[in-house]
């Protein structure tokens, strides 16, 4: 039995005035919070060291690029790494990259125990809109502000494990979980900002909690595989966001649950070879998946209707 104690660090809000040495000492908190229970890996949310700027239309480049990181450990990060080195405990960040080539991807990296960063990942499903759209209070402008990632769902072999990472809202497409199960992974790292009000549809919008646990323990049971889902929650800079951050095993079931919209550390102490009896019969991939009828899912993007009736 391969334990991995593993630790989710939700947080709550990140106000616009937040430097991102607050953020690094709230991180730093919860990390020592889940050295402390003993873990081994811990979790961040998506974009954890700036407030969630996508929700503004911003004209201003400069202050634009405020938000983005240029280098990763930077001037601030340096201190998360190295009190994560001096604990002897890896970690998930997701922040905004700035690249020397000026591209920007909503990005994730995996930090092993020893301080190493191990793997980089640019999330793939960008939601929202590029354009603001009239009359909303917030915008959703991830497609403005940041580019479709670039690096594909790559898995690592690290901490006694087979590790993965996606991005909010990669957890809500299936491809996202298939992609990296077809490589063997047992544990899904996963950050998330999820605003209320998305499309101020109803009832869709009062079914966010619903529809986030429901991607997420769908993505972990139909791929034999952990996810540990840290939400940055809560109302920041006057736009609510959902919490309930979670650790989900194989099975699907929700061993670990957050039940604040502050930082809180939830934590779970994760078999990796729990997956194993899944993977070995009812997803058993290789004796049970036909490749050969799902050429559809890699050759389109939107769905093409069937001709009409009676044609
Ligand atoms: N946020 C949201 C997410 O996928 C969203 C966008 C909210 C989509 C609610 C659908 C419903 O969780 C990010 N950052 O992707």
């Amino acid at each position: 039995m391969r334990k991995l104690l593993t630790a989710c660090a939700q947080m709550g809000p990140i106000a616009k005035s937040e430097r991102r040495s607050d953020c690094i000492r709230r991180l730093v908190e919860m990390m020592r919070e889940a050295k402390s229970r003993g873990c081994r890996l811990v979790v961040f949310p998506e974009m954890a060291l700036t407030t969630f700027f996508p929700r503004w239309m911003i004209d201003e480049e400069a202050e634009l690029d405020s938000y983005y990181e240029t280098e990763m450990p930077g001037p601030d990060t340096r201190a998360l790494f190295d009190e994560a080195a001096r604990l002897g405990i890896g970690f998930y960040l997701g922040y905004a990259e700035l690249t020397a080539q000026h591209r920007r991807y909503n990005t994730s990296i995996l930090v092993d125990d020893t301080g190493r960063i191990v793997g980089k990942y640019r999330k793939v499903h960008l939601p929202g809109w590029a354009e603001p759209l009239p009359g909303r209070t917030f915008q959703h402008l991830e497609k403005r502000y940041y580019e479709p990632g670039d690096l594909g769902f790559p898995v690592w072999r690290t901490m006694g494990g087979i590790l993965g990472m996606a991005i909010c809202n990669d957890r809500r497409w299936p491809e996202t979980y298939r992609v990296m199960g077809l490589q063997g992974v047992e544990l899904v790292c996963l950050g998330y900002n999820t605003p209320f009000g998305h499309l101020n549809q109803q009832p869709m919008d009062g079914l966010t909690l619903f529809h986030n646990h429901l991607s997420m323990q769908a993505g972990a049971y139909q791929n034999a595989t952990w996810v540990v889902g840290a939400a940055k929650c809560g109302t920041e800079e006057g736009s609510t966001m959902a919490g309930q951050s979670v650790i989900i095993a194989p099975s699907g079931e929700i061993v670990a649950q957050a039940v604040t919209v502050e930082d809180e550390v939830i934590t779970a102490a994760c078999d990796l070879d729990m997956g194993r009896i899944y993977k070995e019969t009812v997803f058993n991939f290789a004796i049970h998946r036909r490749p050969e009828a799902y050429g559809l899912i890699t050759e389109r993007a939107g769905a093409i209707l069937p001709p009409e009736e009676n044609q």
